[in-house]
């Protein structure tokens, strides 16, 4: 994806990230995570100094109201590194992806009981867009109930 300078902020070029609608703020915390929807794609962004603090961190939840599995991707600009991690409702990390420098990741978890789960992506160096797309498939026994 092209990028091209749209202004400065504190001397460092502000890259425009076409097409990635910026996640809702606050969401640095896992009490401030953003609903987002199972099989559908989110876009956010992470880098960015807005009020002279750096966004380094973007906390959403899903819940999959059934018992399966859970597969999350995260996929950002080549100008932003991220890594990815996902924690059940109580805060306990179920997986991460976290080693290397890269942007891209993917966290999956099987056997999952129904509920609410959490997804954090975080800034490990740059700034840029990111999608993050959480896949759901509900265990065979609980289709068939
Ligand atoms: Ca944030």
């Amino acid at each position: 994806m092209r990028n091209r300078v749209r202004y400065w902020c504190g001397g460092i070029p502000w890259l425009d990230p076409v097409g990635y609608t910026p996640d809702r703020e606050p969401n640095d915390r896992r009490e401030e995570a953003q609903p987002i929807r199972l099989g559908a794609d989110t876009t956010g962004l992470l880098g960015y100094v807005s009020r002279n603090e750096r966004d380094t961190e973007d906390w959403f939840r899903v819940d999959t109201g059934a018992e399966g599995v859970l597969s999350v991707s995260v996929a950002a600009q080549e100008s932003l590194r991220i890594t990815l991690r996902l924690f059940d409702a109580e805060g306990r990390s179920l997986r991460a992806s976290t080693g290397g420098s890269t942007s891209s990741r993917d966290v999956e978890r099987t056997e999952l009981p129904a509920g609410v789960y959490f997804i954090r992506v975080a800034r490990s160096g740059g700034q840029g867009g990111y999608t993050v797309r959480p896949v759901f498939t509900p265990a065979p026994s609980a289709a068939s109930r």
